[in-house]
């Protein structure tokens, strides 16, 4: 297991009982910008590179570069080339969540931090789309199916520029359809219940999150979002998604939910999620 660092910021209260009855929290000034900058500069250099195509690699994790707009290619680097990110990964977000995770899910049987995906969601202005409606959990055939996700920006986000937007407690409400998250079209043979198209109307406090470079979000597997268009004139909007299964977790396949990780490795129906490609950060 990786040798972790500590995190100072501080998880108070509040912090896990918002999240507890929203499926998501917002944590205002928790990276430095000088952290996030150098992230920025080397995802910049990546993303760049012309011949960059979109290689899988076995035997480490990797990331995804996904530009949101429809029929663009995605890219892929190693999480080692992104080396800021491992190490934000391993010294900040690893060391606060085991505290986190434990308070918030008392009643899991053997929590653990194992890194499932990473993605950094680019949305170019004015032409990117909107990214519906889903539920993290929904796209994932794992059994149990236990997950947090982080997101933060790499530059400030404001409403024009393609905000991350919540249902809050949609967390409690169970697992959903999963669909097309550019079309809403659900996909072939998925036949659970699809997010209401407005979770307002269904009852659900919506609510959209600016955010500055400083800042993160964690949200529930559970919990409903989706990210708005980037209407601004001028600049990229770049979120980082780090995707973790917090409890230790089997490949149970069933219709409707593409597997990504069936790329990385090779796993039958009933097989533990264990690979080098996710490594267990933390387990108790
Ligand atoms: O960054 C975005 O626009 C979308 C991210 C997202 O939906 C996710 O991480 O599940």
């Amino acid at each position: 297991m990786t040798k972790l660092m500590g995190n100072t910021y501080k998880l108070g209260n509040s912090i896990t009982n918002n999240y507890k009855k929203d499926g998501v929290v917002k944590l205002s000034s928790f990276f430095d910008r000088k952290e996030i900058n150098s992230c920025l500069e080397q995802y910049e250099k990546i993303y760049m590179q012309e011949d960059r195509g979109a290689e899988i690699y076995r035997d480490e994790p990797l990331v995804v570069l996904w530009t949101h707009v429809q029929g663009a290619n995605k890219k892929t680097c190693t999480l080692k080339e992104l080396s800021t990110f491992e190490s934000l990964i391993e010294t900040r977000l690893v060391p606060f969540l085991i505290d986190f995770t434990q308070i918030c899910y008392p009643n899991i049987h053997h929590p653990r931090l194992q890194l499932l995906e990473t993605i950094v969601f680019n949305k170019p202005p004015q032409i990117s789309n909107t990214l519906n409606w889903h539920q993290d959990v929904a796209y994932f055939p794992l059994n149990p199916n236990n997950q947090l996700a982080v997101w933060f920006p790499l530059a400030d986000v404001t409403s024009e520029m393609g905000p991350m937007v919540y249902a809050h407690g949609s967390h409690q409400l169970g697992i959903k359809g999963s669909t097309n998250l550019h079309t809403r079209e659900p996909f072939e043979g998925e036949n659970r219940d699809l997010i209401p198209e407005n979770p307002a109307e269904a009852g659900l406090m919506v609510k959209e999150y600016e955010m500055t470079q400083e800042d993160l979000l964690i949200h529930d597997g559970y919990t409903w979002h989706y990210s708005k268009p980037n209407v601004s004139n001028a600049k990229n909007r770049m979120g980082v998604s780090v995707r973790f299964i917090i409890e230790e977790a089997r490949f149970d396949p069933r219709p409707g939910q593409g597997a990504a990780f069936t790329k990385q490795i090779e796993v039958n129906p009933g097989d533990l999620i264990k690979s080098p490609c996710f490594p267990i950060y933390w387990e108790k």
